[in-house]
């Protein structure tokens, strides 16, 4: 990818103006915020069962509780109305409406989102639904989890249940949040749930939840009755490195994190280096006929998650091997067939998650995106930041939010201006949340939450976001 050289290299522009009908909102996920894991019929997903092993956990917490949202979700819609936000991402949780993962629906998990998705209309707020941000029920992983080519067609049943029941007001439907962290975190390196370490298995997992994707893209467009948009949010790795074996470093991590997925489901084909490079872990037989064309699937729009940069060279195999790759090490390697890449520790400002802060690092992406891809309409699904927050007298200032996403926009109104075509920016979070491997450690709200008493206070993020919707302006 290029490096953008131009403007202000500090990415601190004010008053950018938006244009109308970029749709600027914020973002959650089920697990992460709604709590009440055993009520109405939820069954178990494999975020339960993870978060309550001893161990895998930094903080030992679990999504039991989370934000209670589940609990106050008419407070947090108002919440919603008071930033003034144009849009909510959230996602829904699949053992909430078929606590096996097949068969039996629970109408009291249907009905929970029916009630989030009228609230969220009658506030003049856009819903964006995800159907998968990572909780499996515990039943599908029990019969082999994604590497299991079983769970594409559960996928794509559940796809249809919940599109019967609220295609006629979602305005965007997502197939699946970050399907990178899925296989890979959660079947190769074992930091995610199910926490599984086998590169093969990671592939395979790869490979059904493009085919999830597939399946549920039609499904979704005969079934929903309000023409409504749908799309995938993937997690693209931005790689960069000026070493000599940067070039094939970059393409390998490229490759496996960004390429096996948009091959696949924009262009109807997995790009031939990455086989090549994956052929000692797997032959990819997974692959039945048929399957491309049905992964390959026109969606109207492509979601794009970023946080940073990684920068990579080939492993020399004799001096300490460095290894940020940005995602909590817990043994196992989520980059099959490519562990001798290097991920080298990066210059900083670092945020909390100590994750390096480049923002042209997302305009570079969203250039390249669009040169890819020059049809494909894009959303920010998600960008934000982990800092450590501080309440002071009732208020809680935090700059470095503030900072980065003033950064992030000028970056994505950068992008604009260069005549990509971004739709939108959601930030993430909305809510103080269940950080995954991290549990409550890391704070990515733009509005505080409290976990003995769940309140919620607006951080000085939140107002900004909110001055920015109202203005049309980064203030
Ligand atoms: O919290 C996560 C989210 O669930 C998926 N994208 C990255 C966020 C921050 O790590």
């Amino acid at each position: 990818m290029s490096t953008a050289a131009h403007g202000n290299a500090d990415y601190r522009d004010h008053g950018l103006e938006f244009p109308p009908g970029f749709v600027i909102g914020s973002a959650t996920a089920s697990y992460q915020i709604e709590g009440a894991a055993n009520e109405d019929g939820r069954g178990p997903s494999i975020w339960d069962t993870f978060s309550h092993v001893s161990g895998n956990i930094t903080d030992a917490s679990t999504g039991d509780v989370a934000d209670d949202h589940y609990h106050r979700m008419v407070e947090d819609l108002d919440l919603m109305k008071g930033l003034g936000l144009e849009s909510y991402r959230f996602s829904m949780a699949w053992p909430r409406i078929q606590p096996t993962g097949s068969g039996a629906v629970e109408q009291r998990g249907l009905d929970f989102y029916g009630r989030l998705v009228d609230g969220l209309l009658e506030r003049g707020i856009r819903p964006i639904a995800t159907l998968y941000h990572w909780d499996l029920p515990q039943a599908l992983e029990d019969a082999g989890g994604w590497p299991n080519r079983d769970t594409a067609d559960r996928f794509a049943d559940y796809a249809r249940i919940a599109v019967e029941a609220l295609g006629d007001r979602v305005h965007t439907w997502t197939t699946l949040n970050e399907p990178w962290c899925s296989s890979y975190l959660g079947y190769g390196s074992g930091a995610h749930a199910p926490g599984r370490t086998d590169g093969a298995d990671a592939l395979a997992a790869v490979h059904h939840l493009n085919l999830a994707h597939g399946l549920a893209v039609p499904i979704i467009r005969e079934t929903a009755t309000n023409d409504p948009d749908v799309s995938v949010t993937l997690n693209f790795h931005v790689a960069r490195g000026s070493g000599a074996t940067s070039p094939e470093a970059k393409r390998r991590i490229e490759g496996l994190a960004n390429r096996v997925f948009t091959g696949p489901m924009l262009l109807g084909a997995y790009p031939e280096d990455v086989i090549a490079d994956t052929a000692e872990v797997t032959d990819w037989s997974f692959v039945q006929d048929g399957d491309l064309e049905l992964i390959n699937q026109r969606i109207d729009v492509l979601g794009v998650n970023y946080y940073s940069t990684v920068t990579v060279e080939m492993w020399d195999g004799i001096s300490p091997r460095q290894n940020a790759d940005g995602h909590k090490d817990v043994g196992g390697s989520p980059w099959p067939g490519s562990r001798d890449v290097e991920f080298l520790v990066q210059d900083g400002p670092y945020t909390d998650m100590g994750w390096n802060i480049a923002p042209d690092g997302l305009e570079d992406l969203l250039v390249d995106l669009s040169e890819q891809f020059p049809d494909q309409p894009l959303m920010i699904t998600e960008n934000g930041a982990a800092f450590p927050d501080v309440v002071t007298d009732g208020r809680v200032h935090d700059a470095e939010r503030v900072d980065y996403l003033n950064r992030h926009f000028t970056a994505a109104h950068r992008a604009l201006q260069r005549g990509v075509d971004l739709r939108g920016y959601q930030v993430w979070s909305l809510l103080d949340n269940f950080e995954w491997g991290y549990g409550y450690s890391k704070r990515f709200g733009i509005v505080r939450v409290d976990y003995d008493t769940q309140e919620r206070i607006v951080k000085d993020s939140g107002h900004w976001l909110s001055e920015l919707i109202r203005t049309r302006r980064t203030p």
